[in-house]
């Protein structure tokens, strides 16, 4: 089932007090009002009281909890502490959606690889890829038998936390995190407030979110992908469009979506030592300058690469040669080393 938006959520740490805001007639509208957080735990099942309390209580990073009302509906609270250990998101109703006949995945864990500035050599951002945690991997095939449609949810938090943790430990303030979305995402009436309740909650300047999207993710219903991408623009969310030049990727495409950015296939990437593709390369990057679009060259998997990137007017590179994707610990790691 695809998740709705009802209502809002805000906390208040030093009265303890849950407000709550229902905007669709549900019967979630019972959930309305302000409430002491005891008095609230008594609409839920015990798990989930004790579930919503330590969400609270955390005072930092993002919410995301699912409760079980008393009557036996479900509610999500998704959203982020500001400063002060106060907290505000949104509430949507029904659930992750285990309750369709799908399987859901275990919980996905984000990695991290670096996209490097060619400008000057620094990391002015990252790519969240999500991982199987280890001790869960499935065997070989297996990974196509889950359905999980809260994917880019779960991507979303936690690169968002990720990218807050990298901020202060590195008072490197303008670093950027992009995330993948893929069609199911786009279809998701909660993507937009979720996106929003991130920037606001984590204080991200515009476009230092910045959602990749491909052409082939957008193909299924491509009005509502562009629909969606201006949405997201409009609550300060960048976007790239990924997988430039491979596949279905049309200048059609270029044109409609407000993309601020183009990441360039790593096949495409890979032949730049051919004549006819670096020329294709060169005029690309003087398009993308042309539609105000950052460039990054995707797979760089040769240190040599990197003059040549330059050279033909990419603005980023992002491959094993300048970084495998990481764990947080050891992102913030390989950022202390390059300080
Ligand atoms: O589709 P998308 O562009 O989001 O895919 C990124 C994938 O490419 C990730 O799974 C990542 O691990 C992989 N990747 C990143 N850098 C390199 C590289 O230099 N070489 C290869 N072969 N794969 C890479
Ligand atoms: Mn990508």
């Amino acid at each position: 089932m695809t998740t709705a938006t009802v209502g809002e959520w805000a906390w208040t740490a030093e009265s303890r007090q849950l407000q709550v805001e229902v905007t669709s007639e549900t019967s979630l509208e019972m959930l309305a009002g302000t409430w002491m957080l005891t008095d609230f735990g008594l609409l839920l099942d015990g798990l989930s009281q004790r579930r919503i309390e330590h969400a609270l209580g955390a005072g930092e990073g993002s919410i995301a909890c699912e409760l079980n009302l008393a009557n036996g509906e479900k509610v999500q609270f998704v959203g982020a502490f500001s400063e002060g250990k106060d907290a505000r998101g949104m509430l949507l109703s029904g659930s992750d959606g285990d309750d369709d006949g799908d399987q859901p995945g275990p919980e996905l864990v984000p990695v991290f690889q670096p996209i490097v500035s060619l400008a000057n050599g620094a990391v002015a951002g990252f790519e969240a890829l999500a991982r199987w945690p280890s001790d869960q991997a499935p065997s070989e095939g297996a990974y196509r038998e889950f359905n999980d449609k809260a994917l880019a949810s779960n991507m979303l938090i936690q690169a968002c936390d990720a990218l807050s943790t990298i901020r202060s430990a590195t008072s490197q303030d303008d670093v950027f995190m992009q995330v993948n979305l893929v069609s199911e995402d786009l279809m998701n009436d909660s993507l937009i407030d979720l996106v929003s309740a991130l920037i606001s909650g984590h204080d991200l300047k515009p476009g230092q979110l910045r959602l990749e999207l491909t052409e082939q993710a957008a193909l299924r219903n491509t009005e509502r992908a562009i629909k969606v991408a201006h949405e997201l623009r409009g609550v300060g969310a960048g976007l790239v469009l990924d997988d430039f030049g491979s596949g279905h990727s049309s200048f059609l495409w270029l044109a409609d979506l407000p993309a601020d950015s183009l990441k360039v296939d790593s096949q495409l990437v890979a032949q730049i030592g051919n004549e006819r593709v670096k020329t294709i390369l060169e005029a690309l990057c003087l398009l993308a300058r042309r539609l105000e679009m950052k460039v990054t060259a995707e797979g760089v998997e040769d240190q040599g690469m990197v003059a040549i990137l330059r050279e033909v007017g990419f603005d980023y590179a992002q491959g094993f040669a300048l970084g495998r994707p990481m764990q947080l610990g050891n992102t913030l790691k390989y950022m202390a080393e390059r300080a």
